[in-house]
């Protein structure tokens, strides 16, 4: 029940990303949900806000209306045993060890490893990029594993993907200076026309390889959208030394 067919092998490997549905329960979601509230409430650092980013739609600064608004809680493996059990679970372990073709896998510390707290009025959107952008590893082949905790809707923000993506290699002309896919360029136009929105249903567990073009907009909708993010890579593709990919240890599945 938690491997894979190849069919769903043959999927991740041509469109880049691979939707689980329903690989976790509604009562672990509901609890991950509730712990994210109660952190929220408090501030419980480390937090980055939307202000830090100012990402479209960002607040203009902290000080700003909505200035608070959290994007992402950092430091998920931290937060509580919920959140470990599951992102070492039997269903994510033995589905990156097909994904990945490696027996032997490990959580990064460094990337990722956030709930995203996608929050009405002054969230912003995520314009189009690669996870690995900034990453350092031996080899580009990480994947992200992005657990839908309730529903994922265009209106509420749901990632955006452009299918087959990680297979391309990009002139540096092509991106901006946060390395963002340039909107105003024909040949990113006609890519960016091909992208499709990934909806989530609460528990469904989406894969994304470090390679794919994502984005996704802002939240639309009255309540917040909370997802649990991480990212894993073969124990074979080390950090590189000296880099942000390497500051914390990985954590072995
Ligand atoms: O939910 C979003 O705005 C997208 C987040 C994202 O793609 C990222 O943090 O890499």
């Amino acid at each position: 029940m938690n491997g894979l067919t190849p069919q769903e092998l043959a999927i991740f490997h041509r469109d880049g990303y691979l939707v689980r549905r329903g690989l976790t329960d509604a009562a672990t979601c509901d609890a991950i949900v509730e712990m994210a509230q109660t952190h929220l409430e408090v501030n419980l650092a480390p937090i980055e806000y939307e202000a830090d980013l100012q990402y479209p739609g960002a607040p203009k600064s902290k000080e700003a209306p909505g200035g608070d608004t959290c994007r992402r809680l950092l430091h998920a493996y931290s937060r509580g045993d919920v959140v470990r059990d599951w992102a070492v679970s039997e269903g994510i372990k033995q589905t990156l060890q097909a994904l990945l073709d490696s027996p032997d896998n490990v959580l990064s510390q460094c990337h990722h490893n956030c709930i995203m707290t996608k929050q009405p009025g002054y969230s912003s959107a995520t314009l189009w990029h690669q996870d690995n952008r900034y990453w350092a590893f031996d080899e580009r082949n990480l994947i992200s594993v992005w657990l839908a905790v309730g529903d994922e809707t265009t209106e509420n923000g749901c990632l955006r993907v452009i299918p087959g993506t990680h297979t391309l290699d990009f002139e540096p002309g092509r991106f901006d200076a946060a390395l963002f896919l340039r909107p105003d360029l024909g040949d990113n136009k006609a890519l960016i026309a091909r992208a499709k929105p990934v909806p989530l249903e609460k528990g469904d567990v989406l894969f994304f390889h470090s390679k794919l073009f994502h984005a996704a907009g802002r939240n639309r909708s009255p309540e917040t959208k909370f997802s649990l993010v991480f990212t894993y890579h073969a124990a074979s593709n080390h950090p590189i030394e000296g880099t942000r990919s390497a500051q914390f240890p990985g954590i072995p599945l």
